[in-house]
């Protein structure tokens, strides 16, 4: 498409960067939650309350994935040619200031030995993790939106900047693979126009392309009895899913959660994020509301799961596709730290305009 004017696209740095703290902060109760049927009508009352006008209490706050969200921004902002070092930094000293942010069981020892080996390797920690096979949670891509956004006209800086501040982390081709996805559909809704919409099945062939040349070279370093194309494969069950619905479909959350997960695992929680943007727009019979952005992340909440970290994916790609309008501001005004999200996501922008003119 036509490129898009800077103050369309700021609003897009803003909502995607608001709508990834929303929806950690508004997920983060319903976070291990099994799915049940009485869990629908629970989030279907809590979003309401939080989404009128007179209700002021409470303050949800964020975890991890804001944490680290804003550790990837603050880098871009600190260092336009992007310093990984610097990067692995702020993520370790972000975590010692506040360990109780509910990050992933494993990951934190990679943070305790790229602070006691002082940063002088910042990618080993990460390869010894899980007896050298490296993490495939979705910790990766809980952060990454921060570098679609600056790279917005840059795709193949992206995709090596998304792999090497993964990498940090997460060194499992899932784990990298999963961030990638994440990155390229938040890449995606920003280049598309808001008021054209959204083909959803144009928007996951696009997908569907570029995860085939990213998988394609990892085919090599696979086992021969795994999916060689394991996010391909995802991508296609979300199709058949969309095609599969009917208006008046009955409830079928359950069978999204046996195909696409809820869980931490990269494969089983990127594509879910990306199925609640898609699946917004034509409406979920377990989501009664009209707004696209609260029926993307009410619905990842309802699913249970790992519910702050689905839906902060799924925000943070309706948020670049929408811009900041799309949120209600009834539901942002619960979430920790607002505002500072909202000057982030600007000196975001102003990096990325400074860095590529
Ligand atoms: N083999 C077996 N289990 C694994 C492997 C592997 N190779 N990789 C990951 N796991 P971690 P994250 C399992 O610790 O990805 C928080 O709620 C293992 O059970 O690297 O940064 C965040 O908000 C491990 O403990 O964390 C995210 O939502 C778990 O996956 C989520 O956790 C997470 O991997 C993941 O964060
Ligand atoms: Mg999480």
């Amino acid at each position: 498409m036509a490129k898009i004017d800077n103050i369309l696209l700021k609003t897009k740095f803003r909502g995607s960067m608001l709508g990834s703290l929303v929806g950690d902060c508004l997920g983060g109760p319903f976070e291990g939650d099994e799915f049940t049927h009485g869990i629908i009508n629970t989030v279907q009352k809590c979003f309401d309350k939080l989404d009128g006008p007179y209700f002021k209490s409470p303050y949800r706050s964020y975890s991890d994935d804001t944490v680290m969200t804003k550790g990837t921004a603050q880098t871009l902002i600190d260092k336009p040619a992007v310093d990984y070092k610097y990067m692995a930094q702020l993520y370790v000293q972000e975590y010692f200031k506040e360990p109780k942010r509910g990050y992933g069981h494993n990951v934190v020892e990679t943070f305790k030995k790229l602070k006691h080996t002082n940063f002088v390797d910042i990618y080993l920690p990460a390869k010894e993790q899980f007896n050298g096979t490296g993490s495939f949670g979705n910790g990766g891509a809980m952060r990454i939106s921060p570098i679609a956004l600056y790279f917005h006209n840059n795709y193949a800086g992206m995709v090596e900047a998304a792999k090497k501040s993964t990498e940090i982390t997460h060194t499992h081709l899932l784990g990298i693979n999963g961030a990638l996805l994440q990155c390229i559909a938040v890449h995606q809704s920003l280049q598309a126009d808001p008021k054209v919409s959204l083909d959803v099945y144009k928007f996951l062939a696009d997908l569907d392309e570029k995860m085939k040349q990213i998988e394609d070279r990892n085919v090599p370093s696979r086992n021969s009895d795994e999916d060689p194309f394991p996010y391909k494969t995802q991508l296609q069950m979300i199709k058949q899913l969309l095609q599969a619905d009917k208006p008046d479909d009955p409830i079928r959350i359950e069978e999204i959660i046996g195909v696409l997960g809820n869980t931490v695992n990269a494969l089983y929680s990127v594509p879910t994020a990306i199925y609640c943007f898609l699946k917004a727009h034509t409406g979920f019979p377990e989501v009664k509301c009209d707004n696209i952005f609260r029926r993307a992340i009410q619905y990842a909440c309802a699913m249970g799961g790992d519910t702050d970290t689905i839906a902060s994916m799924a925000g943070a790609i309706t948020g670049a596709y929408y811009g900041e309008e799309i949120i209600s501001e009834n539901l942002v005004k619960h979430c920790e730290d607002h505002k500072d999200i909202l000057k982030l996501a600007d000196q975001l922008f102003d990096a990325s305009q400074a860095h590529t003119g």
